[in-house]
């Protein structure tokens, strides 16, 4: 992330400030974004919102949750999120993918889906357990694996962005930076 900052003003300022003033700026005593997966196995995928989160200064929690291991943690997290201060949620889950659908029916707090890659099916069961969900509870689907989790994250800061100018500078600096950086020859791309 501070290669990441040294290219880009915005975010070198806001990592520059004290950790305190920081923890004002993103750290309420619950974070705006839950990072909740089905299983341990899901983080090395799920690690990529999580680091979209840190690159944009966007704090959040991640825990493991199991729609079908441990359903009434399920209950407990998803009925108490919005009273606990969560604002988004990300929910990945693998194979018979429950979680994020389950979650969606029980908060009104926009969840984001990330299918995890399966073993057996690379994760196509993944991303149709989540992506097909019935009219009137949505979840909105990212792609398999680990690009979907970054985009997840990308995606949760552009929502709370709406509300946090500050944050909104440092999303159009990320995307003006990630434009720059694409070469325009493939001479340069070798160079
Ligand atoms: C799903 O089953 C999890 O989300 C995970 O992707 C998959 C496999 O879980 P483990 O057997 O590795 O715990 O519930």
């Amino acid at each position: 992330m501070l290669a990441l900052a040294a290219r880009i003003p915005i975010l070198a300022r806001f990592l520059a400030r004290p950790p305190l003033e920081r923890s004002a700026l993103t750290k309420p005593s619950t974070p705006p974004v839950a990072i909740i997966m089905g299983s341990r196995s899901d983080w090395p995928t799920m690690q990529a919102a999580a680091e979209a989160l840190d690159a944009l200064g966007v704090a959040y929690h991640a825990q493991v949750i199991s729609a079908h291991r441990t359903p009434e943690r399920l209950y407990a997290f998803a009925k108490g999120a919005k009273a606990a201060g969560y604002q988004v949620i990300i929910a990945g889950a693998g194979g018979a993918a429950h979680l994020p659908g389950m979650t969606a029916a029980m908060t009104e707090l926009p969840v984001l889906g990330v299918p995890v890659r399966s073993e057996a099916l690379s994760g196509l069961d993944s991303l149709l357990s989540i992506v097909q969900m019935p009219g009137g509870v949505p979840v909105a689907t990212l792609a398999v694996g680990k690009p979907g989790a970054r985009n997840a994250g990308l995606l949760a800061a552009q929502i709370l962005a709406l509300q946090d100018g500050d944050l909104a500078e440092r999303v159009a600096a990320f995307r003006a930076e990630q434009t720059a950086s694409v070469p325009e020859t493939v001479e340069d791309s070798l160079g």
